[in-house]
């Protein structure tokens, strides 16, 4: 299915960092086409839905409180196995777990900054585009597809 969508947020450190182009050059060189982006501040409503698995954990308020503490890149990204491979892309949750070549394994230090947010499944991809895209998404022809998919 190549037309599997997913959700990915360069959180607030990535865009400090200035680790945005880096990112969205990953998932272009890939093969990954970008259907949606915007940049914005995430209030504390949007991120206690986004992150509503994760209320009653010990770091829930402050995880909402540094998300929502400067601009985010939201973007969605298309393509096969993008939800899985995305994951992998990104590499672990703690960015001490994760190998180079992975961008928290490249790029991060700490769990709590840890610079960028992907959907880690199709029901929570579908449930993430919805929120942060109420507006929808860009559906268009991507020539180099035929290179990218036999
Ligand atoms: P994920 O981002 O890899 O899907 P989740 O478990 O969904 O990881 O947690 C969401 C975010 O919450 C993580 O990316 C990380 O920034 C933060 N987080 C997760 N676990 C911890 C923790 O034990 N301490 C501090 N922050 C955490
Ligand atoms: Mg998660």
């Amino acid at each position: 299915m190549t037309h599997e969508k997913t959700f990915i947020m360069v959180k607030p450190d990535g865009v400090q960092r200035k680790l945005v182009g880096e990112i969205i050059a990953r998932f272009e060189k890939r093969g990954f086409k970008l259907v949606a982006m915007k940049m914005m501040k995430a209030d504390g409503p949007l991120l206690e839905q986004h992150y509503g698995d994760l209320k009653g954990k010990a770091f829930f308020a402050g995880l909402v409180n540094f998300v929502s503490s400067g601009p985010v890149v939201a973007m969605v990204w298309e393509g096969k196995d993008v939800i899985k491979q995305g994951r992998v892309m990104l590499g672990e949750t703690n960015p001490l777990a994760s190998l180079p070549g992975s961008i928290r394994g490249d790029f991060s230090i700490d769990i709590g900054r840890n610079i960028i947010h992907g959907s880690d499944s199709a029901d929570s991809a579908a449930k993430e585009i919805a929120l942060w895209f109420k507006e929808g998404v860009v559906s268009w022809d991507c020539g180099e597809d035929k290179y990218i998919y036999e």
